[in-house]
């Protein structure tokens, strides 16, 4: 089979705050509101996605992390509650999801074949992460397409901030590889934030917008900096960088998420489309996108 392809890629941000804000039936916690600017551009991108044909969503999520090589969903439907230890106050969220198992299996197969240490996770109980389930649920709340979800595997990552992103560009590759020759028509979503200091204290009510901003001015440079290079279409120019924005905003791409999109897509040069950028107890969070041409 061919005709296999991406026909978006999407930076995909997860703080736990944006769908608590937005008080889904199956969220737990019930809010005001709050973090409009986000909430307003992955609203946009909804929209822009609808008018898109596709099969399934495949998302790398740095809040599933593993430790011996990179896992992949491999079980047909998963469901039970998910809670985000750090903010249990504000995601307690019931999933019920599909999982393209045949996929899933050939993106594991082509890591493999390219070297990497991959496996399929067979777990029936599998609580899958919040990391995973909140970008899926903010880009697509209805849960009808398939999903695959991509481990972040730690070994790369806990000691340098340069050879894991080096591991996550072999990764793209097979993820491409695979589902080009699996003939569906697949959205990749990564899900971190940019900058990534943030707050250790919430206000009484979470909600309270009077209290949101930036951690420092040095990460708002930070992060218009990697927004301006998505937005020109210089993604090879920004992952040169990336090991010192890692390191001097702490960000969240020291996971892999943003690397491995940038080369599932081949490392655009044409521009993203950028649909937000607003912070979440301080860190910098931006929605943007890649509609690669046919
Ligand atoms: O996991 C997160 C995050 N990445 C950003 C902001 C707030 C909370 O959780
Ligand atoms: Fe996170």
């Amino acid at each position: 089979m061919t005709n296999g392809c991406i026909v978006a890629g999407v930076l995909a941000p997860h703080p736990p705050h944006l769908v608590y804000a937005e008080n889904p039936p199956q969220n737990e916690p019930r809010s005001e509101g709050g973090w409009e600017m986000l909430r307003w551009g992955y609203e946009r991108l909804r929209q822009k996605l609808d008018s898109m044909s596709f099969d399934v969503f495949v998302v790398h999520s740095p809040h599933w992390k593993t430790r011996v090589g990179t896992h992949l969903l491999g079980v047909e439907k998963l469901s039970g509650l998910s809670v985000d230890p750090i903010f249990p106050n504000l995601f307690r969220y019931t999933f019920d999801l599909r999982v393209d198992v045949s996929l899933s299996e050939k993106i594991c197969e082509q890591a493999t074949s390219k070297g990497l240490v991959a496996k399929m996770m067979r777990n029936p109980q599998f609580r899958v992460d919040y990391g995973t389930i909140i970008s899926c649920h903010l880009v697509r709340p209805q849960w009808d397409k398939p999903i695959i979800a991509i481990s972040s595997n730690a070994a790369y990552f806990d000691y340098s901030n340069d050879v894991g992103q080096t591991e996550m560009r072999v990764l793209g590759e097979a993820t491409r590889e695979a589902i080009e020759a699996s003939g569906k028509r697949a959205i990749l979503l990564a899900s971190n934030s940019l900058s990534h200091r943030h707050f250790t204290t919430e206000p009484e009510l979470p909600e309270d917008m009077s209290y949101e901003h930036i951690y420092h001015h040095g990460q708002y440079l930070w992060d218009m900096q990697i927004i301006q290079l998505m937005k020109s279409g210089r993604t090879k120019e920004l992952m040169d960088i990336m090991p010192d924005f890692i390191d001097q905003a702490n960000s969240e791409c020291k996971d892999g998420s943003l690397s491995w999109l940038l080369s599932s897509l081949a490392f655009p040069d044409y521009p993203a489309e950028l649909y937000a950028y607003g912070t979440v107890i301080g860190t910098g969070n931006a929605v943007v996108s890649w509609f690669p041409k046919g």
